[in-house]
């Protein structure tokens, strides 16, 4: 957990009540893949979709994972955003114990994260696990705003003010790269 994690969670140990209950819950490994899931959470909180965030192992934890995953539907999450490093055995075993839909975030730890992404990416058929890229948290996030935004209107709303917001970053972009001069630039 870095510095700046740990003085938020001191400083504001109260945000987050009144909310609404957790339709989604972001489950990790380690407190070590919070710096990357830390982008998933900052998704949410902009989308304003209620979010529980917790820590369990598939191999340190393995009784308290069946349980989390048995319990959650039950308890009103719709989605389960599982990241996970080497091994990575969370979003897999989540899955097998749950109908809800899993996302799967590879950790980049060993091996650039290859190690983790083939993990989570090759599950048996039955127990599928929807993998995004590694360390990809907030398309993880994104994926999951996505499926509520099926059935909820005023997320879906503020999904698509989220998107326009990438393409006027682009037409931005452009006018920038449009201002560079070079001699044998054309445009
Ligand atoms: C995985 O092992 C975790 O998801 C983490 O990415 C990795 C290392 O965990 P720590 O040793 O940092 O707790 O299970």
């Amino acid at each position: 957990m870095d510095n700046n994690t740990q003085s938020r969670q001191l400083s504001s140990p109260r945000e987050g009540s009144g909310v609404g209950s957790p339709l989604v819950c972001i489950i990790m490994g380690s407190t070590s893949d919070l710096p990357v899931m830390e982008k998933a959470c900052q998704l949410l909180d902009q989308l304003q979709v209620p979010f529980e965030v917790k820590a369990l192992s598939a191999h340190r934890t393995p009784e308290a994972v069946e349980q989390f995953a048995r319990g959650a539907k039950e308890r009103g999450l719709k989605v389960i955003i599982a990241a996970a490093g080497m091994a990575a055995a969370l979003p897999g075993v989540i899955a097998a114990s749950t109908t809800l839909p899993v996302i799967g975030v590879p950790i980049k730890g060993m091996l650039d994260g290859l190690d983790a992404m083939l993990s989570i990416i090759q599950m048996p058929p039955g127990i599928p696990v929807a993998t995004v890229g590694v360390n990809a948290a907030q398309n993880a996030a994104l994926l999951a705003v996505e499926m509520l935004a099926l059935s909820d209107d005023a997320i879906a709303a503020r999904l698509q003010d989220y998107k326009a917001t990438l393409k006027q970053k682009i037409e931005k972009a452009n006018e920038e790269l449009a201002a560079l001069k070079f001699q044998y630039k054309t445009n």
